[in-house]
């Protein structure tokens, strides 16, 4: 019986071996290379949160750590990150728990989750289109049924899995009772907001993804929606350092808007609607929508921690209710994140559209969709790397900071850090366009 047991134990160990050599292969090359990671990578950073902080009318600054050092070299960001991850749980979407398991099946039509915690257990489901050809294939998770280009998504080579967010948390209830999957396990009174809820939702659909084997979908896995989608796609990306690509839609306010922006942006829609339209935001985010100054940290912050992976922001200038002038203020300070790590191309802002239509399907974002999908989910050719605001809607990074962003050391402080990739010096993210 032993032996057997020995030999079991190697096989499981030599496909382990290959399942990961498997994973790897499918991972990328020059600067949209990301390593794989957990959820999140932060598990020994020991966040110590404050109990009060300084209020601010600029965005903070992503680089000066809780206790007022800044950070000088690249490693130092997985810390760092951790606590604007805290703070930004704590005060503006609330709390995302990994539950003790998850279990669940990829076939080429579907994926079925089952999660417990706490003794407790639910699941949920979402189909799956693949593309033509053979796999296995990456995938984009879309969050709900409008607004992303799926046949660009499928053309370009990606299995297409569409996410019902509102069977994790669902739109339409009041905060004192919230629905779906992940309230069902932690309780209709949870005080994390639906969007962190669907967030959560997206990383058990890859922590399935990743079970599977990768036969049918491998590991390389993007997120996408529009509108209130948008800003789902936009948490989720923040929130699980696994997905290779976030693109938010047109996600305005609770989406990836900067707060402090959003309360000056004239006509786009004000924090205390974000707050109160759904429950998207946590409910501890009632103490900020008349006083974002108050926050910790705002959305350039979010974008920051999506930072090195693939980020293509898309907003639309002609609907004022969206706020895009605040999503450009948002991806030019995250954008500094993104630089400070050496990868300032893996960001793309694009505003630059003709057509109004709230969450149409748009040829100005083929092309950039086309090669952040072959850039971060297949390991081909270079991201679009392009940060294009609209005239009407631009925005100046400098009237919304007081700190600069640190060349950081890669591994120690002592060794010079690359500043400049290849994608940048062809079309720099500047401030403004
Ligand atoms: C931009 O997303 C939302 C917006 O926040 C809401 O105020 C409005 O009701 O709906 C938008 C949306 O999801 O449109 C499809």
């Amino acid at each position: 019986r032993h032996r057997r047991r020995l030999r079991f134990a190697l096989v499981a160990l030599a496909s382990l071996a290959l399942a990961s050599a498997l994973a790897l292969s499918t991972r990328f090359d020059a600067e949209a290379q990301v390593q794989a990671m957990s959820e999140w990578d932060g598990a020994d950073c020991n966040v110590r949160i404050p109990g009060t902080w300084a209020s601010s009318s600029l965005l903070p600054d992503p680089f000066t750590r809780l206790d007022g050092t800044r950070i000088t070299t690249r490693d130092q960001w997985e810390c760092r990150r951790s606590e604007i991850k805290e703070l930004a749980e704590r005060t503006i979407y609330g709390d995302k728990p990994q539950p003790d398991s998850v279990t669940g099946t990829v076939t080429s039509s579907r994926i079925t989750v089952n999660v417990s915690d706490n003794g407790r257990s639910a699941g949920f489901s979402a189909s799956v289109q693949l593309p033509s050809g053979s796999g296995p294939f990456p995938a984009v998770i879309v969050y709900g049924g409008f607004g992303a280009d799926t046949s660009t998504i499928l053309a370009s080579g990606a299995a297409v899995v569409n996410y019902d967010p509102g069977t994790v948390g669902a739109e339409g209830t009041p905060r004192n009772n919230k629905q779906g999957a992940f309230y069902t396990l932690y309780g209709a009174g949870s005080s994390t907001g639906i969007l962190m809820a669907q967030a959560w939702g997206v990383s058990r659909l890859i922590d399935v993804i990743e079970q599977s084997g990768g036969s049918i979908l491998n590991s390389s896995t993007g997120v996408t929606g529009c509108s209130r989608y948008g800003k789902g796609a936009f948490v989720a990306g923040a929130f699980d350092q696994r997905i290779d690509l976030t693109m938010p839609i047109e996600s305005g306010s609770g989406g990836v808007g900067a707060m402090r922006s959003i309360a000056q942006e004239s006509g786009s829609q004000p924090l205390s609607s974000a707050y109160g339209e759904q429950p998207w935001l946590g409910d501890a985010f009632s103490a900020y929508t008349g006083n974002p100054a108050g926050l910790p940290v705002d959305t350039h912050e979010m974008v920051g921690m999506i930072a090195p992976r693939g980020l293509f922001i898309m907003d639309n200038p002609h609907v004022e209710w969206l706020g895009a002038r605040s999503g450009a203020v948002a991806a030019l300070g995250g954008a500094e994140v993104y630089k400070a790590l050496g990868a300032g191309s893996n960001l793309s802002y694009h505003s630059n559209v003709s057509d109004g239509t709230h969450c149409a399907t748009r040829s100005d974002w083929r092309t950039p969709l086309q090669q952040s999908i072959n850039a971060f989910l297949k390991g081909g050719g270079n991201p679009p790397g392009v940060i294009t605001m609209h005239p009407s809607k631009s925005a100046n990074l400098s009237q919304w900071r007081n700190w600069t962003t640190p060349t950081l050391g890669t591994g120690n402080a002592t060794t010079p850090p690359e500043t400049t990739s290849p994608a940048e010096t062809t079309s720099p993210p500047g401030e403004t366009t």
